[in-house]
């Protein structure tokens, strides 16, 4: 067991030993991934070549796909670094990147069949067996590489387990390397871990109203009932409502607080995990106190934010504690949850066009120039996890990027049973274009002049993909 991580480990010196024999007057040329995991993984390598006195140039980009190679190819850099991206394109990589050194570090799935020449150095956990969905990310391979290139990164860990909690590796507490990583960034005392209520909007839905709303965790007898939901807490002596003002989750005090946790765990004694109300809080203590940089979540969804708005470079300062770029990113959060917010009412008020496609066991929805290409995937996101669609509903959305190509999101509700990388890859056989992702998120992008094309594939995959699940759960 724990020798593939000590292999693993290995490789990634035999990689910086590479590295440290490479002249170090060349300018290094590094590209990352655009979401939060991506963001903090460019962070911390860029961390570690400022320590080294290393000059690099960045790109921070959506995907990487045979274009964007391509457009590599008349750069007259001899040193390039992958992260969180480039395991699923090493063949392209290879082909068109030829006479450079190439280092890859990244999490993701790859086909690993293909042969390597010797230009490209590639590390992911997938080679040793270790799982880059759930034990590492994208920034945490970086990490390792970074760490033993020069050991003060290791005040950066905390930067990591934000990327990993970007790209939800965090389920109750963290495993495998992930865990490791975390405990420095604990002893470090760059994080600390607070046990705490897991439902999400505490902070700007009063307490009645949370409750009635909560369905993870559900609560029987209250969830869906406001007035119910008074009921219950007046039941527990908790005041709902204070000279007239309805009360917050963080109003209570603590005593009300773990009255309040017992009567919910009470209540869930019949649900599988009655205590699944409770998850870790991951405080930064450096930060400020009404900071969103204090809490690892909102701190991943702030870089997940300026990513998205195309300024990355606010993502990478904040993550390097530049403290007037993280003002700026601070801002840019706010225009982001602007957008999201603009997106779901297009949504609302599109309904009964003929660009949102509704059927009871999928929905597809083309948003054409209406909606931003990068937060499509946000978009599906949300709308897949809303409570009135059936368990195993797909959301397809779609966005027109400036290139001629739209851009493509799938997810499921609930937890869907089949791998929507296979799925949305079945797609773009038939209709052209390229996929990628993983089980639980996938996408591609396709020619915009073959969108109708792709339409028409994808409602008749997913109406099959429907059909055998009712039979398959029959
Ligand atoms: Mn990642």
């Amino acid at each position: 067991m724990i020798v593939k991580y000590q292999k693993f480990r290995n490789e990634i010196a035999k990689a910086v030993k590479k590295f440290r024999e490479l002249d170090k007057n060349e300018i290094i040329r590094v590209i990352s991934h655009l979401d939060a995991d991506g963001i903090c993984a460019c962070s911390i390598l860029i961390h570690a070549l400022n320590l080294e006195n290393r000059r690099y140039s960045i790109s921070i980009i959506p995907q990487l796909t045979e274009n964007v190679i391509q457009e590599y190819v008349n750069e007259e850099y001899r040193i390039y670094f992958f992260t969180d991206l480039g395991s699923g394109q090493l063949e392209q990589i290879s082909k068109h990147l030829k006479h450079r050194t190439i280092f890859v570090l990244d999490h993701h799935q790859y086909n690993q069949e293909y042969e390597l020449p010797d230009n490209i150095i590639h590390i992911n956990p997938h080679s040793h067996e270790i799982d880059g969905n759930s034990e590492i990310s994208g920034s945490g391979v970086v990490y390792l590489f970074s760490t033993m290139l020069n050991h003060k990164v290791e005040n950066l860990a905390h930067i990591a387990i934000i990327g990993a909690i970007g790209d939800i590796q965090e389920k109750d507490g963290f495993g495998g390397i992930n865990k490791e990583i975390l405990d420095k960034a604990l002893a470090l005392n760059r994080l600390r871990m607070k046990k705490g209520v897991r439902w999400f909007g505490a902070e700007t839905k009063p307490l009645h109203k949370l409750l009635a709303y909560s369905t993870d965790p559900y609560i029987p007898d209250v969830s869906g009932s406001p007035s119910r939901a008074i009921q219950f807490l007046k039941n527990l002596e908790i005041m709902p409502k204070i000279d007239n003002r309805w009360r917050f989750f963080r109003d209570l005090t603590e005593d009300e607080k773990q009255r309040l946790i017992s009567a919910i765990i009470i209540k869930r004694s019949n649900e599988q995990e009655p205590e699944d109300i409770l998850g870790f809080k991951y405080i930064l203590p450096d930060e400020q106190e009404a900071s969103p940089t204090r809490n690892a979540r909102e701190f991943s969804t702030l870089l997940n934010a300026c990513g998205r708005l195309d300024k990355a470079s606010l993502g990478i300062g904040t993550c390097l504690n530049d403290k007037k770029i993280k003002q700026k990113a601070i801002a840019c959060l706010k225009d982001y949850k602007r957008e999201i917010v603009n997106a779901m009412r297009w949504y609302e008020d599109n309904l009964s066009s003929k660009h949102i496609i509704k059927h009871d066991k999928f929905q597809i929805i083309n948003a054409r120039d209406n909606i931003r290409p990068s937060i499509i995937g946000t978009i599906a996101s949300i709308l897949s996890n809303s409570p009135e669609l059936a368990e195993g509903t797909y959301i397809m959305t779609m966005a027109q990027q400036y290139d001629g190509y739209t851009k493509v999101s799938l997810r499921v509700s609930g937890s869907g049973e089949n791998d929507l990388r296979v799925l949305i890859k079945e797609i773009t056989d038939k209709a052209g274009g390229e996929a990628g992702g993983h089980k639980n998120a996938a996408g591609a992008i396709i020619p915009t002049d073959n969108e109708q094309e792709f339409i028409n594939t994808a409602l008749r995959i997913l109406n099959q993909y429907s059909i055998e699940e009712v039979i398959a759960n029959s």
